[in-house]
C-alpha cells in the first residue's frame, strides 16, 4: 500500500490567508517609507508564486519578484515573524483535512508531514492542533534539509524516515513549488491548490483537485472513504455528508444575475461576518435548508468563486427550492444549515450547460434531504 506525505500550511490548515495579509501589510507600509506604491493585488500575486518555501528562501523570492532591491530578506522577516507568531492561534484546519487523516489511520495508511515551517514555528502553529502532529508516523521540517522546496530533499528525507521509496509515495501539496519537489523526488503528487493559477500546476502534479473533498484515493491505490452516500435516483452520483454549518444574516443584493441570466435567484448573504463558517467549508456546491419569514425550505447553494463569471470575490448563494412568486426579499433574516457536499464549482462552455447542472443540483437536494442523515439537520434552524 502506498504513503501518504502532507505539507501542512495551505494543505492542512489554513494559514495563507493570514501570511498574505500580514506580509502584504509590511510590505505596503516598507514600500511607502521609501516613496515608492505597489497595487496590492502584485503583492498578492508575488506572494502567490513564493508559497510553499522555507521562510527565508520565500522572502528572498519574494523581493526578487517585486524588485526591492533596496529591502533584505533578513530584515523582512525580522518584521514578519513576529507578527505571525503573534497570531498563528487564529488559524484553522482545511476543510476536510481532519476526515482525511482519520480515515487514513483506521485504514493503516502510514503518513506523514513534509513541511517548510521551521520546528521553532510549528509549535506555535499547531498549538490548537496537536492531535494532528500526533497523529503523523514522521514530522520533517524545513530546518532538517540544506535545501527547501522547491528541492526534492524534504521529500527524500520523509520517505526515509518512513521506510518508503519515493515510487511508494503520494504527496497532497498545495504550492507549485511543493508539488515541484515531490515530482522530482519520483513521487506522485496530488495538488490541492491555495492558490488561484491551476495552470502552475500542469508540470508538476499528477491531478490537480480543488478541495481535500474531491480525493478519489482508490485512484493512488489507496482505500476509499466510504462517507459518501450514492443518490437513489443515479447510482453515479453521491453526495457528502459535513458536519453541519449554520449561517444566518440579513439577504444582500448579488451581482444581479441569478434570476436575470440563468432564471435562478440567489439569495446572497454578506460572506464577510460569516468567515469562520465560510473557511470551515470548501469553496463548492452544497444542500441544506433554510428558514424564513417562520418558514423553512430544503435548499441548495454554491459557495466560493463561480469560475463561469469569474468573480474575484467568493460569494454565498443559497437557491431556496420554494416558488415566492415575483416578490424579493432583501433584507430578510435568512438562516441556512448546511448538510452535505455535492460537488466541486465548476466551469462551463455554454450558460445553457451551467443552468442544467445547477437544476440537476436542485433535483439531488430534493431527492437526498428527505432522508436520514440530511433530513435531521433541519432541526438545527430556527424557523
Ligand atoms: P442578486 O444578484 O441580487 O442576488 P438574483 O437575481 O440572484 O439577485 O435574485 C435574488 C433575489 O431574488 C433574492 O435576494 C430574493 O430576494 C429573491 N428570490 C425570490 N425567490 C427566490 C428563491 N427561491 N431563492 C432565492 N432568492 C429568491
Ligand atoms: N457558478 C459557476 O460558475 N459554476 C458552478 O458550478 C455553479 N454552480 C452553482 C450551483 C448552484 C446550486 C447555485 C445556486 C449556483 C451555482 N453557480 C455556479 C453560481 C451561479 O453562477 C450564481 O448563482 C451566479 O453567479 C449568479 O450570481
Ligand atoms: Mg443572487
Amino acid at each position: 500500500m502506498p504513503t501518504v506525505i502532507l505539507d501542512l500550511d495551505g494543505t492542512l490548515i489554513n494559514t495563507e490567508q493570514l501570511v498574505d495579509e500580514v506580509v502584504g501589510d509590511v510590505i505596503a507600509e516598507l514600500t511607502r517609507a521609501r516613496g515608492r506604491v505597489l497595487d496590492a493585488s502584485v503583492v498578492h500575486d508575488a506572494l502567490e508564486r513564493v508559497r510553499g518555501m522555507r521562510p527565508l528562501e520565500a522572502s528572498r523570492a519574494l523581493i526578487d519578484e517585486l524588485k526591492l532591491e533596496d529591502l533584505d530578506a533578513e530584515s523582512l522577516l525580522a518584521r514578519t515573524a513576529p507578527l505571525l507568531n503573534a497570531r498563528w492561534s487564529e488559524v484553522e484546519l482545511m476543510p476536510g483535512a481532519l476526515r482525511l487523516l482519520e480515515h487514513l489511520r483506521e485504514r493503516n495508511v502510514k503518513f506523514g508531514l513534509a513541511t517548510s515551517t521551521p520546528r521553532e514555528y510549528l509549535k506555535l502553529k499547531m498549538a490548537a492542533h496537536e492531535n494532528i502532529l500526533n497523529m503523523m508516523s514522521c514530522v520533517v521540517t524545513g530546518c532538517m534539509v540544506s535545501k527547501g522546496k522547491p528541492d526534492p530533499e524534504i521529500f527524500q528525507l520523509a520517505a526515509r524516515h518512513l521506510g518508503a521509496d519515493a515510487s511508494d509515495c503520494v504527496v497532497i501539496e498545495d504550492t507549485p513549488v511543493g508539488c515541484e519537489a515531490a515530482r522530482r523526488a519520483g513521487m506522485r503528487t496530488i495538488a490541492v491548490p491555495s492558490i488561484r493559477d491551476r495552470k502552475a500546476f500542469d508540470e508538476w502534479s499528477d491531478e490537480t483537485i480543488h478541495s481535500l473533498y474531491d480525493l478519489n484515493l482508490s485512484k493512488w491505490e489507496l482505500p476509499a472513504f466510504s462517507d459518501w452516500i450514492p443518490v437513489a435516483s443515479d447510482v453515479s452520483e453521491q453526495v457528502l455528508p459535513v458536519p453541519p454549518v449554520v449561517m444566518r444574516g440579513p439577504v444582500v443584493k448579488g451581482f444581479g444575475r441569478g434570476s436575470k441570466m440563468l432564471g435562478i435567484p440567489t439569495a446572497n448573504l454578506d460572506i464577510v461576518p460569516l468567515k469562520f463558517q465560510v473557511d470551515s467549508l470548501a469553496p463548492g456546491i452544497y444542500m441544506g435548508f433554510a428558514a424564513m419569514r417562520g418558514k423553512i425550505h430544503e435548499m441548495v447553494m454554491s459557495i466560493g468563486w463561480n469560475p463561469y463569471f469569474d468573480n474575484a470575490k467568493k460569494t454565498i448563494e443559497p437557491w431556496l427550492l420554494h416558488d415566492f412568486g415575483e416578490n424579493d426579499f432583501y433584507g430578510e433574516e435568512l438562516g441556512l444549515v448546511v448538510s452535505a457536499y455535492i460537488r466541486p464549482e465548476a466551469n462551463f462552455t455554454t450558460l445553457e450547460d451551467l443552468i442544467r447542472r445547477i437544476h440537476r443540483d436542485a433535483d439531488v437536494s430534493r431527492e437526498m434531504l428527505k432522508l436520514d442523515p440530511f433530513k435531521s439537520t433541519r432541526q438545527l434552524l430556527i424557523a
